[in-house]
């Protein structure tokens, strides 16, 4: 069935939840780990990406607008900005190495391509260096010709020559075995444009300017305190973070310095407004406090991302612009009986209300969440409506129980 995933140290068809977590296949010694690129077909050459380097980020933003991932009607395609891969692809201590292009030898054009990037991983009880994969992507002309598999033995080989044996990567593909399974779910904002796009349609029984009153985002803050995320608020953030995450089984570890690179290192040049209403020139990221306004305490943070897509079929609207939310956390998960007395689906409606408001005002056409963290509960009270696309959680090497939320319509931690 799986020719190339039945050949890897990931969890096989039918094997059952295992009794204990850990590695499916020992680490190896430098030594053992093989020298020589694999081959590819001939008419074709390894090459490593620097993305510092203005032509070579081209080459992969190029690559990545015509033939990266399409919904499942091929209506659109992600579009990862050249200052997105720059954030992306290189974290504290990424390695070029891990930045694997393959080029056709006669005219050097990039055709494939595939990342990983290093990071701290606790699942479950256990915390290990990993990987993180992503941006697989061969060019439209070469597809079905086994070209990923030797992809990712590629770039396994160059994670292994850095001594690390572990991975994690999403998909909207099933290939054995997902550890977790997300829903995407979607908050619209541009009914509008979203509508003429054809992201969603005017149900049956309302009219568009209905479904723009229904979906109206407040242009004002509700939350006392709020405010951009600075440098000085990285170690209340950091501390808050990682407190905050230990609710979940699955979960990245960031010291001060990763903290630093997720939610500040993307923010883009200049003031709020030069890159468009509600942004700065080249910015990827937001990220905003809660500032306590008597104890001047960091109590809540949020952040998101930004990630257009190509509308593939339509010269009115050339671009679909989507924020995604990415982390945050707040203090009154530490609240006793916070939980229990929804008092924390409250606060957490406040939260994630606030960064719809910051992004509306950004001018994005829509906000997308995943069944994720926290966020089912609040979905729907702040108006989210299901989408269509799933999103598969993998681990390479790694053996553990399936992550809550296996049920896609559920939470998942
Ligand atoms: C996929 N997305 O099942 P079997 S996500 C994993 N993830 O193998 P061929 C995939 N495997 O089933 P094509 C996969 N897609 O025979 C396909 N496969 O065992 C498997 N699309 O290869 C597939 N980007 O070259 C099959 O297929 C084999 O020409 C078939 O190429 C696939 O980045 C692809 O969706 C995806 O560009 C490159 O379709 C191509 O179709 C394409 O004949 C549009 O491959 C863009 C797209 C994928 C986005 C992503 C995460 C990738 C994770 C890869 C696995 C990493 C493992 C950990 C490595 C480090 C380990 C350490 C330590
Ligand atoms: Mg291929």
């Amino acid at each position: 069935e799986h020719k190339f995933w039945g050949t890897q140290p990931v969890p096989q068809p039918g094997e059952g939840p295992p009794l204990d977590d850990g590695y499916i296949e020992p680490s190896k010694s430098l030594e053992e780990v093989r020298q020589d690129p694999y081959p590819l077909p001939k008419d074709f050459e390894w090459t490593t990406l620097d993305i510092d380097d203005p032509k070579q980020n081209k080459e992969v933003y190029d690559l990545l607008s015509l033939n990266y991932v399409e919904d499942d009607d091929a209506s659109f395609r992600f579009q990862y900005s050249s200052e997105f891969l720059q954030w992306a692809l290189k974290p504290p201590g990424y390695h070029k190495e891990w930045h694997v292009g393959v080029r056709v030898s006669s005219n050097k054009k990039l055709v494939a391509f595939i990342s990983g990037v290093p990071m701290t991983l606790r699942v479950r009880g256990h915390r290990f260096l990993a990987s993180e994969i992503n941006y697989l992507c061969v060019h439209k002309k070469l597809r079905s010709k086994r070209l990923a598999p030797v992809l990712i033995k590629e770039v396994t080989r160059q994670v292994h020559l850095k001594g690390v044996f572990q991975a994690i990567y999403t998909a909207g593909v099933v290939v054995p075995t997902p550890v977790s399974v997300c829903r995407y779910y979607h908050r619209l904002m541009n009914v509008a444009k979203l509508v003429d796009i054809k992201f969603c349609y005017i149900p049956r029984n309302m009219t568009l300017a209905r479904m723009i009153r229904v979906n109206k985002v407040p242009s004002y803050h509700s939350i006392p305190g709020i405010r951009e995320m600075e440098e000085r608020d990285l170690l209340q953030v950091a501390d808050l973070f990682t407190r905050y995450m230990k609710r979940f089984d699955m979960a990245p570890v960031f010291d001060i310095d990763e903290v630093k690179h997720q939610f500040l290192s993307g923010v883009g040049t200049g003031a709020v407004g030069e890159g468009g209403p509600g942004r700065r020139v080249g910015q990827v990221t937001w990220a905003y406090v809660i500032e306590d306004p008597e104890t001047h305490k960091i109590t809540d943070f949020f952040s998101f991302y930004s990630l257009p897509s190509t509308v593939i079929n339509s010269s009115k609207h050339p671009v679909l612009e989507a924020a995604y939310l990415f982390y945050y956390a707040s203090e009154t998960a530490f609240v006793e009986g916070a939980e229990a007395s929804g008092q924390l689906k409250k606060r957490f409606e406040a939260v994630i209300g606030e960064a719809l408001v910051v992004a509306n005002a950004a001018k994005f056409d829509v906000f997308n969440a995943l069944t994720l963290m926290d966020n089912v509960p609040v979905l729907q009270d702040l108006k989210f409506g299901v989408g269509d696309g799933i999103l598969n959680f993998y681990l390479y090497n790694w053996r553990t129980a399936p992550l809550a939320g296996m049920n896609p319509a559920g939470g998942v931690s």
